[in-house]
């Protein structure tokens, strides 16, 4: 873990245009601080698609063409805190649906939480949740005889660039059987200012986010990063749809990474490329789903019309 953190950090750096991973904001700290985003009033993706889950719950069931008479497993890929999910579960228990809850994260922490949460407020679903990364326990679920249901909520897969995102559902697709259906979330394109808000809070707690990485390499690889020496700067156009997050150096200054015995320099105004919150279209999505053989069959939106989750059959 932390040797790949260490790789990362010095291919990022060194590249010309420089850019860290935007899965390493997650630690303890940034776990926390992604739950205060969440919670933000500018952070309406969250929001949105709780909207749906909540208020169109029976919609939803009917969107992804569930049966009550046929077992099947519901997957959660990078479950965190299932605040959306419950909604959805507590719906399919009170139709009395056959199904298994499986949720997959990276963190057993969040796991056990939401294993300790469902257990206390839905006695009567039955979960198990799958500790790691999402492909090894995809494989895993492909040897299942049942019809499989894989959520993919909160425009997560938005971290993406367009070609990994392909990759990432051509993947998906290969671990699925005919028939078994995936509902994916995604964030819309819309007007700058409802976007770049989400990005740049007036609390100043995604700042705060982004900051955290050049705080965990301080901490983690010995590095002498001084956070006053950089200002958080998201950039966002309707045109594009596309969410970055950058880090901008405001004075010429070198950082020096002991751990990697060396140093960084950074002109003022140059930039660190931190994130990627690709927003999404039918058109955008039809050209992700790409070559794969997953088709759209269904397509909810919250009251606001934010947020679209997309049912997709294979
Ligand atoms: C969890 C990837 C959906 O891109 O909107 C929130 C992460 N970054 N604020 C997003 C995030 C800054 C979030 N995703």
């Amino acid at each position: 873990m932390n040797t790949n953190f260490k790789k990362d950090v010095d291919l990022g750096l060194s590249a010309s245009s420089k850019t860290l991973p935007s899965k390493y904001f997650y630690d303890k700290i940034g776990d926390a601080l992604f739950v205060e985003i969440m919670n933000m009033p500018e952070y309406y993706l969250t929001k949105a698609e709780f909207d749906i889950f909540k208020n169109q719950n029976q919609e939803l069931i009917k969107a992804l063409q569930l049966k009550s008479s046929t077992f099947f497993e519901l997957v959660e890929l990078g479950a965190g805190d299932g605040t959306k999910t419950k909604q959805l579960l507590k719906a399919l228990d009170n139709l009395n649906y056959d199904f298994e809850y499986l949720p997959i994260d990276i963190s057993e922490h969040a796991l056990h939480n939401l294993e300790t949460s469902v257990k206390a407020e839905l006695p009567n679903v039955t979960i198990s949740p799958k500790q790691g990364d999402y492909f090894n326990v995809l494989a895993h679920l492909k040897t299942s005889e049942h019809p499989l249901i894989v959520l993919f909520l909160g425009s997560n897969i938005g971290n993406l660039p367009d070609a990994l995102a392909k990759e990432f559902i051509q993947k998906l697709n290969d671990n699925l059987k005919i028939g078994d259906r995936v509902l994916l979330g995604v964030d819309l394109i819309k007007s700058k200012d409802i976007v770049l808000p989400a990005y740049n809070d007036a609390q100043g707690i995604t700042k705060r986010f982004n900051m955290n990485l050049l705080t965990r390499i301080n901490t983690e690889l010995g590095a002498d990063f001084d956070l006053n020496g950089f200002d958080h700067i998201p950039e966002y156009t309707e045109e594009e749809g596309i969410a970055r997050s950058f880090l901008v150096s405001n004075t010429d200054q070198t950082v020096t990474i002991s751990s990697l015995n060396k140093s960084f320099h950074f002109t003022e105004g140059e930039k660190i490329h931190t994130e990627t919150s690709r927003k999404y279209n039918d058109h955008i999505l039809e050209d992700i789903l790409g070559q794969s053989s997953l088709k759209v069959i269904n397509r909810l939106t919250d009251s606001k019309n934010l947020f679209a989750d997309y049912i997709l059959e294979k």
